[in-house]
């Protein structure tokens, strides 16, 4: 009679944060208040909050635990040994130099690689990222496969890299490539993983040139569990090996640690060359703090210490994306158009498709998520034509194809119900999709400009 056998969380709830729901009439003011921007919402006007997944998972009794025995010496500080030995146990890297969060580390290596006039491939842009490397002097040139483009695609890696592309960049570029930048896996494509076979093809490309590889692992973990899930050979590794395994066929990583590991603040830079990481260390100190705390207070990098180790766990990974892919799932089976497969971290709505009847210059992802916002209450990112920016030497728009809306799910928080009423928001509002205007932006700044820009409906 029993043909399925369903799973759980692997962990009970010991505390809880009561959240405050509110009417139509409070977020119809609180939206136009915002300018309809997520970002410039009070988070008391949310009821569920699905903007982020970064800084805002649940820690466990553990790291609450380890955070009490935080070290805050300025100097030499216990907690920054726990989060090195970490670090070295889990990814492997040698020395780790800790900043207050992942753009902290982008920062630090962009100025320490980059040259003015430099190539920097990766696959697909993200924005901080991109941002320093720009800062630095340096050019983000796009290399992931075309299908990463293509919401509807199927294909099991879309976070690959087209190595013709790769090698077409250094061929041209002699000399002019400090390294390559591979995120695990790819946010801004949906979440999308990279395969083992993929990042070793790129490690011996690179290597040919002299070209370093560095990692972006803010979702590794994530990224390890597809590996295990959907790539030959890999399914009887755990995913601490596969995670391992990534970090060796680099030179070093970027990480917030605001993401997989669990924490609420946090990153760090880790490499394994020691003249680099001296030149790191001597930015750090100008840009963060001394080099035993960067940007972290001891209790942090305690918190961090333990969350790598408990976001590698089998048991762990399988729920956490395992409850992304129970939201998808749902919606995809109302035909809500969204990008496949589900990724690792949040469910990406196609905002084209789902409101047609808006061009692109109307910003349909950023109207999309003040719709679903004024529904239920539930709050998105947009990650479209607002947050792709301009160009800074033409000052044209950048125009991705992919237009989405981020329903982005934090780690260890949120319960199945809360699954089930962010689909059926979803759902009604794609019921009455016709009704939602596009909108006009009525001020734009100068950098990250989705963060605070501000728009108004149209018509
Ligand atoms: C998000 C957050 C942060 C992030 C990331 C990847 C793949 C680096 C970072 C930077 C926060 C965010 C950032 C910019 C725009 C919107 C949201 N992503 N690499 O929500 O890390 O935030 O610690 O400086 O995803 O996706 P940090």
């Amino acid at each position: 009679m029993l043909k399925k056998r369903s799973w759980a969380e692997p962990f009970r709830i010991k505390v809880v944060e009561p959240v405050r729901m509110t009417s139509l009439e409070e977020r119809r003011r609180a939206l136009t208040q915002a300018g309809y921007n997520t970002f410039l919402i009070r988070a008391r006007d949310v009821y569920i909050d699905l903007l982020t997944d970064s800084g805002t998972s649940a820690m466990s009794d553990r790291q609450w635990a380890a955070m009490m025995v935080g070290d805050e010496a300025y100097a030499g500080s216990e907690s920054f040994y726990h989060l090195e030995a970490a670090v070295q146990k889990y990814y492997g890297y040698r020395y780790t130099i800790p900043t207050h969060q992942g753009r902290g580390a982008e920062h630090i290596l962009s100025r320490i690689l980059i040259k003015q006039g430099d190539v920097i491939p990766g696959n697909m842009y993200f924005t901080t990222t991109r941002a320093h490397q720009e800062l630095a002097g340096g050019r983000f040139e796009d290399v992931i496969i075309r299908k990463a483009h293509d919401p509807g695609s199927q294909h099991p890696f879309k976070g690959d890299v087209d190595l013709g592309k790769l090698e077409k960049i250094l061929k041209d570029n002699p000399g002019r490539v400090p390294y390559i930048a591979l995120a695990a896996t790819v946010n801004m494509a949906g979440g999308q993983p990279i395969s083992l076979a993929n990042l070793k093809a790129c490690r011996e490309l690179t290597q040919q040139s002299k070209v370093k590889l560095i990692l972006d692992a803010t979702r590794i973990a994530e990224n390890a569990f597809f590996i295990q899930e959907r790539e030959a050979g890999q399914s009887q590794k755990s995913i601490a090996q596969i995670v391992k395994e990534m970090c060796m066929l680099s030179d070093g990583c970027t990480m917030s640690a605001k993401k997989d590991p669990l924490a609420n603040i946090g990153g760090f830079l880790a490499l394994n060359d020691r003249d680099l990481t001296e030149a790191a260390q001597n930015l750090l100190v100008i840009f963060e703090g001394l080099h035993t705390y960067g940007g972290m207070a001891g209790r942090d990098m305690e918190a961090v210490a333990v969350g790598i180790e408990e976001s590698v766990a089998d048991d762990h990974i399988r729920a956490r994306v395992g409850q992304v892919r129970y939201l998808g799932e749902k919606m995809m089976g109302w035909g809500i158009p969204l990008v496949q497969p589900i990724g690792g971290h949040g469910v990406f709505l196609d905002a084209k498709a789902f409101l047609p009847h808006l061009p692109q210059e109307q910003y349909p992802a950023q109207a999309l998520a003040a719709a679903i916002y004024l529904d239920s209450g539930v709050r998105s990112m947009e990650r479209g034509l607002v947050s792709a920016g301009r160009d800074p030497k033409t000052g044209e728009e950048h125009k991705p194809n992919l237009e989405l809306v981020r329903l982005t799910i934090p780690r260890r928080v949120y319960t199945q119900a809360h699954m089930d009423v962010t689909a059926e928001s979803v759902l009604s509002v794609f019921e009455n999709r016709d009704s939602v205007k596009g909108l006009r932006m009525t001020y734009e700044p100068k950098f990250l400009r989705f963060f605070q820009a501000r728009f108004e409906p149209l018509g």
